[in-house]
């Protein structure tokens, strides 16, 4: 029934995603915990496996090679069951995704969120700008379907029970 790509895993795939800082991580590996499902956070693989094209310096980070990230995830895409947990998403093959999920965050929030994991400067300002412009949110309705998308607040530590428990209903629920 969900058509946007015609598949038959058993169990679906999730995108998390949203700017730096919005608790993509804590959200989305709380609930693999709580579904049973594979969490995949692209910005430790792209490190560990190396899928990337060396450090940008001006952004202080390093700069991804999107073909050897999807090349990588491909084969336990198509299976199923996975919770991706990634700041960008128009690179993955929209197929990919069942549900897309946009973390927000209030900007005074997310200020300290920042300040806190050590960013300043040009850093600090653009991911606050990210945020301010709906950078993420938009990258998602241009990306896929705009009923598969969902953008979440994340700025309260009840935020995240709650959707953890919303999404866990909705995986629970999911055929396909
Ligand atoms: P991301 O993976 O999007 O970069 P994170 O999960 O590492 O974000 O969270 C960043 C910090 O903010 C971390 O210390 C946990 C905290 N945090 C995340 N979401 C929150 C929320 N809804 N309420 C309170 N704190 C939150």
């Amino acid at each position: 029934a969900r058509g946007n790509n015609g598949t038959r895993r058993p169990k679906p795939n999730l995108l998390i995603t949203g700017t730096p800082g919005t608790g993509k991580s804590t959200t989305a590996s709380a609930l693999a915990e709580a579904t049973n499902l594979r969490y995949i956070c692209v910005g430790d693989l792209v490190k560990e496996k190396n899928l990337h094209d060396g450090w940008d310096n001006e952004f202080g980070c390093h700069i991804i090679n999107e073909d050897l990230v999807c090349d990588e995830l491909e084969d336990v895409m198509v299976e199923g069951g996975n919770i991706v947990d990634y700041h960008g998403c128009d690179f993955f093959p929209q197929r990919w995704f069942d549900r897309v999920v946009v973390l927000r965050t209030e900007n005074s929030i997310l200020y300290d969120r920042l300040t806190n994991r050590g960013y300043s400067g040009t850093k600090l300002s653009n991911n606050l700008e990210c945020e301010l412009y709906q950078i993420l949110l938009e990258e998602a309705c241009d990306s896929y379907e705009e009923e598969i998308v969902t953008a979440l607040q994340s700025n309260k530590i009840e935020d995240i029970s709650n959707n953890v428990e919303s999404l866990t209903e909705w995986i629970r629920t999911w055929r396909p």
